[in-house]
């Protein structure tokens, strides 16, 4: 006699969980970060099934995993991965996102999501994540069919990784991830997704190439997310064959050796007056990469809005993102990788009219990288230098906002691709989860979080994290016992009405020990040193906590100095 459903019992069925972990594997994805929720149990425990190819961080806070699967992004080229519950997870994790969309770094952010009977109910912690991250992902999805997660993950990969790189989010429904569905019935995972980008036209860099051999006073800014090693090399024997001149754009410091002859310094907030002088008196700027945002142009005022001065060739991966603020003479889509391997064969001339200047711009930095001296007995400058001198070529130095990265901007050099991890989003409590996560993706480099002391606290249960997976960071924390750079505006615009912005401590050193980390307190600058040389031996994160005086407001002004410049700015 013929069994009913003979086949049907027997086929092998899978699930939407388990078919986002597979994509996840094709994809050589090799962690994620996560705080665990009940909304995605389902994808947990096929990860339990994967750990030798997934590593499964769990995090203290998702606003932490989204910001170290953002450093990932950053760091590797290739998406990020952070797995968040539905409301408050998905709420906490939205600054790695919103960072991610300005920093335009890839990354994918999965969302355990309401089940589908229990939709638009306004179900426990329901949100509609299409209209939340709307305008902060490149990309918001909800896989409603378990069916299609092969295509949606397929997608976001594509998505996150292509053209202007940024943030995808997809929300997964707590149904759709645990049913089970036949096998058979699912789509096929796709292989893994490739970076998608544009090349520039023959004609164009034969344009390229005139507009530069006509200039007098030619200037680069290179930056932006989609280096990678060989790019910079290209761009490296680019910049040397037509003795250009380099400024690179804000909080992307390591497209280029700061050490070369040709690097001019950074084009960012702080930025060194005879560098924007220099940029503002250029004929011809080639921007390579940068989006040409606030942060790199001072505010929108080194360049007239929308038609520049210069002679403006804008590059940028995005279409959208030419022409957004300023009209380009000459705006080129294309992957930075492929237009750096052209301009390493572009024919210069063997005599610019510009040659020396380069050396100049250089000479130029290295005169503003001189510290000044601060009010305090530990002087930042000098402290950022010993750091330098001290640390590989190759340590990752990550920071997240505050004045305090202004010394390190302007007083550290970076030599190596990568060797900055900093949110140009200007997101605090960026830099201690990103360094734990660089850690954990390079565990043979060493990882140094400099943080301020209220940058540090915003994220300061990610010590937990570094210590439960052996993430031998130092954290080096600016402690001034206030919000430096609020008290800062402060003072300029409301002087002597301090409200707000102070702030009382724990004992940073005892915090670090109590999660079994090294600790320690630098009073002066003679400390620092051998402060950091017992961090970096501890065989354990570490933590230095460096106290400095709340005067020492900026790498050049005091308080008091700051004050007083407000005060004339009004006319008092
Ligand atoms: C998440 C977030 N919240 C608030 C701000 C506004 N903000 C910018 S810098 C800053 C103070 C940073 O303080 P701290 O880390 O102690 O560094 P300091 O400026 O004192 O050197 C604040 C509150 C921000 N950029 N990011």
């Amino acid at each position: 006699m013929q069994q009913p459903n003979a086949s049907a019992t027997t086929e092998a069925t899978t699930t939407g969980a388990r078919l986002v972990v597979d994509a996840l594997v094709a994809n050589g994805v090799e962690r994620v970060f996560c705080v665990p929720g009940e909304s995605y149990l389902a994808v947990l425990d096929s990860l339990s099934d994967e750990t030798a190819k997934i590593e499964t961080v769990v995090c203290r806070h998702e606003a932490a995993a989204a910001n170290m699967a953002e450093a990932i992004g950053k760091l590797t080229g290739r998406p990020g991965i952070a797995l968040v519950t539905r409301g408050p997870g998905a709420t906490h994790a939205s600054i790695g996102v919103h960072t991610a969309f300005q920093d335009s770094t890839p990354m994918i952010l999965l969302i355990g999501q309401v089940a589908r009977e229990q939709m638009d109910r306004e179900a426990f912690q329901e949100i509609d994540y299409r209209r939340m991250f709307g305008q902060m992902a490149k990309w918001v999805a909800q896989i409603d069919d378990a069916r299609r997660v092969p295509e949606y993950l397929s997608h976001a990969f594509h998505v996150a990784m292509s053209g202007r790189p940024g943030p995808v989010v997809l929300a997964l429904p707590e149904d759709m991830l645990s049913g089970a569905i036949p096998a058979s019935e699912a789509q096929p995972i796709a292989p893994s997704a490739q970076r998608v980008q544009a090349s520039p036209s023959a004609a164009q860099m034969e344009r390229v190439r005139e507009l530069l051999a006509g200039a007098k006073k030619p200037f680069v800014i290179a930056g932006g997310h989609g280096w990678n090693p060989q790019a910079c090399a290209d761009f490296q024997r680019f910049v040397e064959n037509w003795q250009l001149p380099v400024g690179l754009a804000f909080r992307f410091q390591d497209t280029l050796n700061n050490d070369h002859p040709n690097y001019a310094g950074d084009v960012g907030l702080g930025i060194n007056p005879a560098l924007a002088k220099r940029i503002r008196e250029a004929d011809v700027l080639l921007a390579l990469g940068p989006r040409l945002g606030e942060s790199t142009t001072g505010g929108y005022t080194l360049f007239d809005i929308p038609k520049t001065k210069q002679t403006l060739i804008h590059v940028h991966q995005g279409a959208e993102e030419l022409g957004r603020v300023y009209a380009a003479d000459l705006p080129i889509v294309s992957g930075l990788a492929e237009i750096a391997a052209l301009l390493a064969e572009l024919p210069a001339p063997a005599q610019p009219a510009w040659g020396g200047s380069a050396a100049q711009a250089h000479e130029a930095w290295h005169a503003w990288r001189k510290p000044l001296p601060m009010p305090g007995d530990v002087q930042l400058g000098e402290v950022m230098q010993q750091l330098r001198a001290r640390l590989p070529d190759d340590a990752i130095v990550t920071n997240g906002a505050g004045n305090y990265a202004t010394w390190l901007h302007r007083h550290f050099a970076y030599r190596h691709f990568r060797s900055q991890l900093a949110p140009t989003s200007g997101a605090m409590g960026y830099g201690v989860p990103a360094a734990i996560a660089a850690k954990s993706q390079y565990p043979s480099r060493t990882v140094v979080a400099l943080a301020g002391d209220g940058c540090f606290m915003m994220a300061s249960s990610e010590l937990a994290t570094a210590m439960q997976y052996g993430l031998n960071v130092v954290f080096i924390v600016v402690n001034n016992a206030h919000y430096g750079t609020i008290r800062m505006h402060q003072e300029r615009h409301y002087p002597n009405r301090v409200h707000g912005t102070q702030l009382t401590n724990p004992d940073f050193a005892a915090f670090a020990q109590s999660f079994g980390a090294h600790g320690e307190v630098v009073t002066t600058t003679a400390q620092f040193a051998p402060a950091l040389e017992r961090a970096l031996t501890a065989g354990k994160p570490a933590l230095i906590e460096i106290r400095v005086t709340k005067e020492a407001s900026t790498p050049a002004a005091t308080l008091e100095q700051i004050r007083e410049a407000g005060r004339k700015m009004r006319g008092e």
